[in-house]
């Protein structure tokens, strides 16, 4: 009788959260077709998830990891299973490329992807599918999602030259980005600030170029420096480690070496590189200084050469940011041996001669299998045959590269610059640039459908948010700066511009909150709420 009466209890408290509760079903991106049906499945530890490739079994894990701390169990995977379990199934279903569909009825959930980033996306959909507070039961509203992205390219970048952030951050950030299926992360690793991977044939890379004289936290017109030096690289081991733990969530990690510009930590090390000899050092102020790579000396390009083939082993992306955004001229002006480049190779004056830089840069890199990418400066003096265009000053770099029938990816300053103020709030923290809401960057459209021919745009490859970091010195800064905007760069780059209404975004935004606080994410949560 006790054990009836148990029983008993246990359903009646079962019926009660058995209601799935209204507003659970809050997807960021959100998808392209949701229909909530009646009903749910209730997973249990005796729940298994079915995965038969490593990929998808790699995707289980990582449901695990969502739902331990949740449940406290973590569900056996396996390679068959019937009733009760979550079947993550690969190369099915859409036609699109990283899409899946999600299935939830009462008996069991399946999750078929196109691809194995589709499977992946399905069970990140599923994550957000569950309960958010530690639920007596985890009760899964019968559901059926069909999904693909709106862009191929769907980016965030992270300076870390201007302050470094530790390994387990990068991989946090990559963490959170495969979370809003976001699938590229752009590493900023070199600028005039610090130079941040390792280069084995060159040690002064480490001992010089990824050390500077000032912490440089202060803004640069009221020179308030505090003396601290500050400095550190990430190892090639450590860079290999974040490739792996991005791949293992369908991201793609693009390491950006600069040049010409935005060099002088490299010329601190090596002062042949720039056209004055030196001596330089790795700078303590930001902004856009003058020394440069040296586009004369063909040592610059041994060195960049050699460089790259040191940091093309350690990605497998096809892509390479190369940087190319100002580069002042004025040293190339007065350098006989730029002014003898541009003679013998017949180029009108410094602006094809950074053009014949990048040029050459790119021919190395196309022969090693591996395209670039370049801020939209490299369309001065002529663009290299096969870069893709980030357009940063704002969209006329994107039309004219996507015109000249050039891949584009769209990062405008006005609406995906997050190192922008999110808040007019007099308390807001110091910050570069103008004010950016979220629902400024949520309003963007990566497409300039006004001025684009519809045949050309396909050439608008995705989208990116960019954090720099110039006033950023610390990880709960960055995440506050990042998050909750990068909530709506994923839905400007994944969701389908019909399905996006800023109203629903930031009801579900506020749902997805939750999520975000289960990850420790310090988002900036005043913003979640204009009206407060
Ligand atoms: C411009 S965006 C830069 C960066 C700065 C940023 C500050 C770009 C390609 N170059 O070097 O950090 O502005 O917002």
């Amino acid at each position: 009788l006790c054990c009836m009466l148990l029983l008993c209890c246990a359903n009646a408290a079962f019926a009660q959260v058995s209601k799935v509760p209204k507003g659970q079903v809050s997807i960021i991106p959100l998808p392209v077709q949701v229909t909530e049906k009646a009903g749910s499945f209730l997973l249990t530890s005796k729940t298994v998830l079915v995965a038969n490739n490593e990929s998808d079994k790699t995707a289980a894990a990582l449901f695990n990891e969502w739902l331990k701390p949740l449940t406290g169990y973590a569900l056996p995977i396996r390679e068959n299973g019937a009733a009760n379990s979550i079947i993550l199934e690969t190369g099915h279903d859409t036609t699109h490329r990283e899409g899946y569909t999600l299935t939830v009825d009462k008996n069991r959930i399946k999750v078929r992807g196109y691809d194995p980033a589709g499977t992946f996306y399905g069970i990140q959909t599923l994550i957000q599918l569950l309960p958010i507070e530690k639920a007596m039961a985890m009760q899964v509203p019968a559901v059926y999602i069909l999904d693909y992205p709106r862009f191929a390219y769907r980016g965030m970048m992270l300076d870390v030259s201007r302050h470094m952030f530790p390994v387990d951050f990068i991989k946090k950030y990559i963490d959170l980005l495969s979370m809003q299926k976001m699938n590229t992360f752009h590493w900023h690793l070199t600028d005039d600030q610090g130079w941040r991977i390792e280069i084995k044939r060159y040690p002064r890379l480490q001992e010089v170029a990824s050390q500077r004289k000032e912490t440089s936290v202060g803004h640069y017109r009221d020179g308030k420096y505090d003396g601290t030096p500050y400095g550190g690289y990430y190892t090639q081991d450590q860079v290999k480690a974040v490739v792996q733990y991005a791949a293992d969530r369908h991201v793609t990690v693009i390491p950006e070496i600069e040049m010409p510009g935005h060099a002088q930590a490299a010329l601190a090390a090596y002062p042949y590189l720039g056209c004055t000899g030196g001596p330089y050092e790795t700078a303590t102020h930001w902004g856009v200084l003058h020394d440069v790579y040296c586009a004369g000396n063909d040592s610059v390009f041994t060195f960049l050469e050699n460089v790259l083939d040191e940091v093309l082993p350690l990605f497998p992306s096809t892509y390479v940011h190369i940087g190319g955004d100002e580069c002042p001229k004025d040293r190339w002006e007065k350098c006989p041996k730029c002014q003898a480049r541009i003679k013998a190779e017949g180029l009108k004056d410094e602006h094809a001669l950074q053009s014949y830089f990048v040029q050459r840069i790119e021919k190395y890199l196309n022969s090693k299998g591996k395209q670039i990418i370049g801020w939209d400066e490299i369309l001065e003096g002529g663009l290299a045959p096969n870069a893709t265009v980030m357009s940063w000053r704002g969209i006329e770099g994107g039309i004219a590269a996507a015109r000249q029938h050039h891949n584009v990816i769209m990062t405008p300053g006005k609406y995906l610059y997050i190192d922008h103020a999110q808040s007019i709030d007099k308390d807001e923290p110091l910050s570069i640039g103008g004010f950016l809401p979220v629902g400024q960057v949520y309003s963007y459209d990566p497409v300039p459908t006004d001025s684009l021919q519809p045949d050309e745009y396909h050439y608008i490859i995705g989208a990116q948010a960019n954090l720099w970091t110039e006033y950023i010195p610390t990880t709960d800064y960055a995440e506050y700066m990042a998050y909750p905007r990068a909530c709506a760069v994923a839905e400007v780059a994944w969701t389908q511009p019909d399905r996006k209404h800023y109203d629903d975004f930031l009801k579900r935004l506020k749902v997805h909150a939750a999520r975000l606080d289960l990850k420790n994410v310090h988002y900036a949560k005043h913003v979640l709420d204009p009206t407060a």
